[in-house]
């Protein structure tokens, strides 16, 4: 196959990683492409993680501060989280070396809102940006980048870095050109406008990255797959999730609350949101668009079944086989495509404005409705709160999902009170468990935990959820939220020195 290095002036600085590698010193910040698991950099990271451990090996401290889009592959966070070579993360990580080593307090990790990330870079505060890390899939006569299977905060690396290392990876598919739309448009305040999208598949700005060639200090080349894991089938509990959600969607089209082909649909990440989008292939709605982050198997079936006309996404998160069919049906999906920066696939105006279907995955949700998407037993980091903040906030209709139990039913996700709160509960309008549907739109506190334990919880937990409510009706120190303080987080407590929430 031919190059993919259209300008002499970058072919003359292609070298190895271990060479490219070099050239990023210790104490840097360095910004990566990568958006779960999808257009990360792979060989500069490896190569770098190589040289960090020699570096310790002859006793000489070296840590990096890494930006990324959003979760990344093994090659990237698992080998500088292994080589201990990372000071300060940010923002979604998903990789488990990272995240064993986040949780012992070897890391630190700052877990934002994925639309804040490039604003946050150019308010100035996260601070200088020494090199930008970029996966393309080719580089045009004049110096602008095609952008690969993630877009992320590519763009606002590529600006603000002072250098700028590119691996041009030949695995990724030439027909992803022409599918990107960078906006340029973005600003700081007061020079802010509107963004002018008003459609999901509308196109506002340009297909490539402008760089300039002067910034671009190496050039690799490679030709190596993206992470692409497999997702679990969808089990019972999964499908019954998908049942309960499709029944609301039918209810609210019936009612005349929603159209008949829906909304702009947001799904999140993980094994839940995936399953629903399946469930969507066989449900009656037609005509349907997307509106989100991220592009998994289950919204890959719904394009292919014709069912959603198009999406507009970050990056693709896809399994092996959904990656094949993807590459092998690019020409004829990708005019139904967008990828755009997440700045702009999660921006509050816009998300508010187009009126999302927000489907997230969650950890727990209490009695009230709030619920917690990153921490387990009120400490531990699960992955972090990703575009779920972003989306469930600016939605037209705010709906998160878990089974009602995890790890066995040793751990109920509907607990009378979270120890971590990622989503307030005016941000929460929807709890779907496989149990059933909370719909808790206009409901005061107290009638929402009447309704969250009589329709989500397990069967299991459910009288001793019923104790807790009656007894907190009784003896609460005010009623608006009633709470039993010392009682709240029991249940929690239990299970870390029990492995058991029931004791
Ligand atoms: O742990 O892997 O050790 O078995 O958490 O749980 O059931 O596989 O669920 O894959 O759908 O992910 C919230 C993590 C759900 C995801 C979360 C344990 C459970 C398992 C995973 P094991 P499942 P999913 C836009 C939207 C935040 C970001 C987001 C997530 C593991 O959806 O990261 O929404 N969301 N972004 O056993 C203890 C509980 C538990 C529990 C589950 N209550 N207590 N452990 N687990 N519930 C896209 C982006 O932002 C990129």
């Amino acid at each position: 196959s031919g190059s993919r290095i259209g300008l002499d002036a970058l072919k003359a600085k292609v070298m190895s990683p271990e060479d490219a590698a070099a050239l990023i010193g210790p104490g840097e910040t360095v910004g990566m492409s990568g958006f779960t698991g999808s257009g990360y950099p792979k060989a500069v990271p490896t190569a770098l993680a190589r040289r960090i451990e020699a570096e310790h090996a002859a006793g000489r401290p070296f840590k990096l501060r890494v930006w990324t889009g959003a979760s990344t592959g093994p090659e990237l966070d698992g080998a500088l989280a292994k080589a201990n070579g990372i000071e300060f993360r940010l923002p979604y990580n998903s990789d488990p070396i990272a995240r064993e080593m986040i949780n012992r307090g070897e890391m630190d990790y700052f877990d934002m809102h994925l639309s804040q990330v490039a604003p946050m870079a150019w308010q100035g505060f996260l601070g200088p940006l020494d090199t930008a890390l970029i996966e393309v899939t080719g580089i045009r006569s004049d110096g602008s980048l095609i952008p690969s299977s993630s877009v992320g905060n590519n763009k606002t690396w590529i600006e603000r870095a002072s250098k700028v290392i590119l691996e041009v990876n030949r695995w990724q598919n030439p027909a992803l050109e022409g599918m990107h739309d960078i906006y340029y448009g973005t600003a700081l305040p007061p020079d802010r406008r509107p963004i002018p999208l008003t459609r999901p598949d509308q196109r506002i700005g340009e297909p490539y990255f402008r760089c300039d060639p002067a910034k671009v200090v190496a050039v690799v080349e490679t030709d190596t797959p993206d992470r692409n894991l497999p997702f679990d089938a969808p089990g019972e509990d999964h499908r019954a999730i998908a049942g309960h959600l499709l029944e609301f969607f039918r209810h609210e089209v019936a009612r005349g609350r929603l159209p008949a082909n829906l909304l702009p649909l947001q799904s999140g990440v993980g094994n839940i949101a995936n399953a629903v989008m399946f469930g969507l292939v066989d449900g009656p709605f037609e005509g349907t668009t997307a509106f989100t982050e991220v592009l998994q198997d289950g919204m890959l079936a719904l394009l292919e079944s014709g069912r959603l006309l198009s999406a507009s996404a970050t990056a693709f998160s896809l399994s092996p086989e959904a990656a094949h069919t993807l590459n092998a049906d690019l020409d004829k999906l990708r005019d139904r495509l967008v990828l755009r920066p997440q700045e702009i696939s999660n921006h509050p105006e816009l998300i508010r404005r187009l009126g999302c279907l927000a489907m997230n995955g969650m950890i727990e949700a209490d009695i009230h409705g709030a619920v917690n998407s990153t921490h387990l037993m009120g400490s531990r980091i699960q992955n972090g709160i990703g575009g779920s903040g972003d989306f469930a906030r600016n939605a037209y209709v705010s709906i998160f999902m878990a089974p009602s139990t995890a790890k066995g039913g040793k751990i109920s996700t509907i607990v009378p009170k979270t120890p971590h709160v990622d989503h307030i509960n005016q941000d929460v309008q929807v709890l779907v468990t496989e149990q059933g549907l909370a719909d808790l739109r206009a409901l005061s506190p107290r009638q929402r935990a009447e309704v969250i334990i009589e329709n989500c919880a397990h069967p299991d937990y459910r009288p001793a959820l019923k104790d807790y409510l009656t007894r907190a009706r009784r003896d609460s120190y005010g009623q608006q939220s009633p709470t039993l303080l010392m009682e709240a987080f029991a249940w929690h407590q239990r299970f870390i020195e029990t492995g058991d929430m029931r004791g």
